[in-house]
């Protein structure tokens, strides 16, 4: 008999045939039903608000790839959950292996209750959908498949059912004395016999290579579907294009772009795939509280007059220096006209806006439609908007952090109160009127970086001190202050102002600092006069605040 070893290698290999069936099937259809994102999904809807916010903190990094699945940057904290949930289900499949080796019925029995489970996790999303149920199947029936191919070959029995009759016959055949029943064709499925080496390792190579190839198949397929539709956006109207971006600092200076490039821009939100929603079918609805229910189509949407406006992105989970921060310009319907097409009634308090899956953003109504630019945004940096950052239809609303009022996928947008209805973080217990704190961030130099004088932009023997800062609720930015080493606080020299709404950069040139270790912190004085607050917050419930202090080494 072959040794458990072997046994919990056959579960792993049928196993990973399994899930590549299920992702290819889920590329197919719908992405996230694939089976170990699903369950990554689930463990997401399901993780204590602590939890998720500490993972989202701890794992900002630039991109990945696990197997067959691709993540974009800065969702390192994806990858860890889905990788956990790999190594999760990898050893489950290994003891299912080694159950198989007492009974195959019983280990492939285990394997189709693991895939159960992650049936009945894909089913508690927001809006299932009985199409999510394929995938889930095809991994059930693929793995089990390959653990009967794998356990027949070990334990010397024939692939074919037809060569069982042939065996039998022969033995039968035997039996009568015909001395030559043995012959070639019968020979390989002589009944049990001790199983070959060859075998076995020819079977458990040729599964690890389905997998592989199944897998990679759904993995290209995948990254095909999310490619970007091919969508022309209409100009703003007149008077309403931004004006032309000012001087860039960052190419003198080591410091974030003024306006980052779609493809660096930050993500964050709660899905595991990239939503491929269809431009063609996507309507948004506005319900609730209002005197004519609208449904719009992408097309109708396009048609309206379009304003293009600069705003700055935050995330409420950026930690003080953080990355979850981005300027960008964007094109869009202001909300007000869509809201004022529909007539708001007297009751509503609460913007509540779904997305393409059920989930849910609140954005409270009075912030939405005080006069700021809040808009239904279609591009993006002069493109449609990224599948990632919510094509083809998502919100911006200046001045609130993205969890209630960013909504990406948006397809409806319900007129109601937040006594009636609670969204996705509220019910989590984020706050639910959140804006955005004032922060000035640091980028050269980088904590712990060792810099020597003399590095991009500085003045012959000084370095630079340089970043980003932001106060989208408080006049902007007018000032940002450097101290190093403890010294007194210095006005930093700032780059252009593109409005209240967005971010601004700004750089020091520090000179006489001897080698060894140094610290520099930043703060930010809005266009109030206020300074920062230098009291620390953790990003829940309702943003981070604190001073950027960096470490760093003159050498
Ligand atoms: N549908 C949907 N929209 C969403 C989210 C989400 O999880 N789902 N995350 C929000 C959060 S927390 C932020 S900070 C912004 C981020 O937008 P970005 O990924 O384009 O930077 O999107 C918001 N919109
Ligand atoms: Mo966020």
């Amino acid at each position: 008999m072959a040794p458990r070893r072997l046994y919990a290698l056959f579960g792993i290999l049928a196993t990973l045939v399994g899930m590549a069936v299920g992702h290819l099937v889920a590329a197919l259809t719908s992405p996230d039903s694939s089976p170990v994102l699903a369950v990554g999904s689930a463990v997401i809807r399901m993780t204590p608000t602590p939890v998720k916010e500490w993972a989202i903190r701890t794992f900002e990094s630039d991109g990945f790839s696990i197997l067959f699945i691709d993540f974009p940057a800065q969702n390192y904290d994806k990858v860890v959950l889905v990788g956990s949930v790999f190594i999760g289900v990898i050893v489950l499949a290994a003891l299912a292996g080694v159950l198989a080796r007492s009974s195959f019925r019983l280990g492939a029995g285990a394997l189709v209750a693991l895939v159960v489970v992650a049936l009945v996790l894909t089913l508690t999303a927001p809006s299932p959908s009985a199409l999510d149920v394929v995938p889930a199947i095809l991994t059930a029936v693929a793995g089990v498949a390959a653990l009967w191919v794998l356990d027949r070959t070990a334990r010397g029995l024939p692939l074919d059912p037809r060569a069982v009759s042939t065996a039998e016959r022969a033995k039968a055949e035997a039996r009568e004395g015909s001395g030559d029943a043995a012959d070639d064709t019968a020979e390989p499925a002589s009944g049990p016999r001790s199983a070959s080496r060859r075998g076995v390792l020819i079977a458990s190579g040729a599964t690890l290579a389905v997998a592989a190839v199944v897998g990679g198949l759904g993995r290209f397929i995948g990254n095909l579907r999310t490619r970007a539709e091919d969508v022309v956006l209409p100009q703003p109207a007149s008077g309403e294009a931004a004006a032309a971006l000012p001087k860039d600092l960052s190419s003198t200076y080591d410091i974030s772009p003024l306006r980052v490039p779609n493809a660096d821009f930050y993500r964050v939100d709660t899905r595991l795939d990239t939503p491929v929603v269809d431009s063609g079918s996507w309507t948004l609805t506005v319900d609730g509280d209002v005197e004519n229910e609208l449904e719009i189509s992408f097309e109708e949407l396009l048609a309206m007059p379009m304003v293009e406006r600069d705003i700055t992105l935050t995330c409420v989970s950026n930690s003080v220096g953080g990355k979850y921060v981005g300027g960008a310009r964007w094109l869009g319907v202001p909300l007000n006209d869509v809201l004022e097409m529909a007539g708001v009634g007297t009751t509503a308090d609460q913007i509540l806006s779904t997305d393409f899956d059920g989930m849910t953003i609140s954005t409270p109504l009075s912030v939405a439609t005080d006069g700021r630019d809040a808009l239904i945004a279609v591009g993006m940096n002069g493109e449609p908007l990224p599948r990632a950052h919510g094509f083809p239809v998502r919100l911006v609303i200046p001045g609130l952090y993205g969890f209630v009022g960013s909504t990406k996928w948006v397809t409806r947008l319900t007129l109601t109160t937040y006594a009636e209805q609670q969204a996705y973080w509220t019910e989590r217990d984020w706050a639910t009127d959140a804006p955005i704190k004032p922060s000035a961030r640091i980028d050269p130099p980088r904590a712990l970086e060792q810099v020597s004088a003399g590095s991009k932009g500085a003045d012959p023997g000084a370095i630079v001190v340089g970043g980003v800062a932001w106060a989208q609720n408080d006049g902007g930015v007018s000032k940002v202050q450097v101290q190093v080493d403890g010294g007194p606080w210095t006005d930093a020299e700032t780059g252009p102002d593109v409005g209240d709404v967005y971010w601004r950069q700004w750089f020091l040139q520090v000179d006489g600092l001897e080698s060894g270790q140094h610290q520099a912190k930043a703060r930010v004085v809005d266009g109030d006069g206020d300074v920062q607050t230098d009291v620390r917050a953790q990003p829940f419930p309702e943003g981070s605040s604190g001073i950027h202090t960096v470490i760093f080494t003159v050498g």
